[in-house]
């Protein structure tokens, strides 16, 4: 259910139920978090890139897992969160490495939320986000209500995500809820060079940038500046520095090793 194969440090991740327009089944959450956490352990990995096979990125949770027709007690969503998604977001926002994300199309429901998540994200022109959670009665979890309301403030925020009307990747990009849209022939190309482009780079000091920038809206100035005097810190400790700074005094491009 999801592919994955370590080419040139970055991990491509390819959501596959492209049947369901990959949407989340039980087995695809696994491999999923499966994978970001071999993310975190495997120094070979130096960024991830996770994208959907098929016309579809994903529909979010796959709504004919939990069908009400067939009777039963009601699902605890809850659970279903605590289980898999919430996990997810953590190790993929936790992940000291960039996550690179190529949204090729339809992105629905926790689907959307989660390219939200990620650190860069490209979208095919053709493809659009939908917050559908209202459409069936549910709000928007995978950490919609946060990133939406945080990246794009109340008033749109609450607009997408009470009326549920697809937003196109050009409208996201304005809005900076992603990086780009781009052709759709361009998405992949364009996105695997910036991943590799990335993967080839400080990755300690790539992976400190990401925790500032995220930690940046949760703590006062005062605190901030002196998480950024220990993150310079240890950023200029790894051998990447040197090499960096080496490589600007012999005017060459500088060979990073991720440490
Ligand atoms: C699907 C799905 C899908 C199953 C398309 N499931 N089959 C968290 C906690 C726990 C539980 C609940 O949820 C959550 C988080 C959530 O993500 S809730 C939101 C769940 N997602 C949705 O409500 C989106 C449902 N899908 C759609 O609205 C449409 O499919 C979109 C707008 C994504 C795409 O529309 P189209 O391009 O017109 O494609 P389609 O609707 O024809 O779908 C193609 C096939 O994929 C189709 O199957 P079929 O056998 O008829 O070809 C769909 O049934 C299937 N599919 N989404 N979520």
């Amino acid at each position: 259910t999801v592919l994955a194969r370590l080419e040139a440090g970055v991990l491509h991740l390819t959501l596959n139920r492209p049947d369901k327009l990959n949407s989340f089944n039980e087995d695809m959450h696994r491999a999923l978090r499966k994978q970001v956490e071999r993310a975190h352990e495997d120094d070979a990995v130096r960024t991830v890139l996770l994208t959907g096979a098929g016309r579809g990125f994903c529909a979010g949770q796959d709504l004919g897992d939990r069908d009400p027709r067939k009777g039963g007690a009601k699902p605890d969503l809850g659970h279903t969160l605590d289980t898999f998604y919430n996990p997810t977001l953590r190790l993929i926002r936790t992940l000291e490495k960039p996550v690179v994300c190529a949204v090729n199309g339809v992105a629905a429901g926790a689907g959307a939320n989660i390219a939200f998540a990620c650190d860069i994200v490209l979208a095919a022109k053709s493809a659009k986000f939908i917050q559908a959670f209202s459409k069936i009665g549910l709000i928007p979890d995978a950490g919609g209500s946060w990133s939406l309301a945080r990246i794009l403030g109340e008033p749109r925020a609450k607009a997408l995500t009470l009326l549920a009307e697809p937003l196109k990747a050009e409208q996201a990009a304005d809005w900076g809820l992603i990086w780009k849209a781009v052709e759709d022939e361009a998405l992949m190309p364009e996105t695997i060079k910036i991943a590799e482009r990335l993967a080839a780079g400080p990755t300690v000091g790539l992976g400190l940038t990401k925790r500032l920038i995220q930690a940046a809206a949760e703590q006062p100035l005062d605190a901030h500046l002196d998480m950024e005097r220990d993150c310079q810190r240890s950023a200029g400790l790894t051998d990447d520095y040197a090499e960096g700074v080496t490589a600007f005094l012999e005017k060459r491009p500088p060979v990073f090793q991720g440490k």
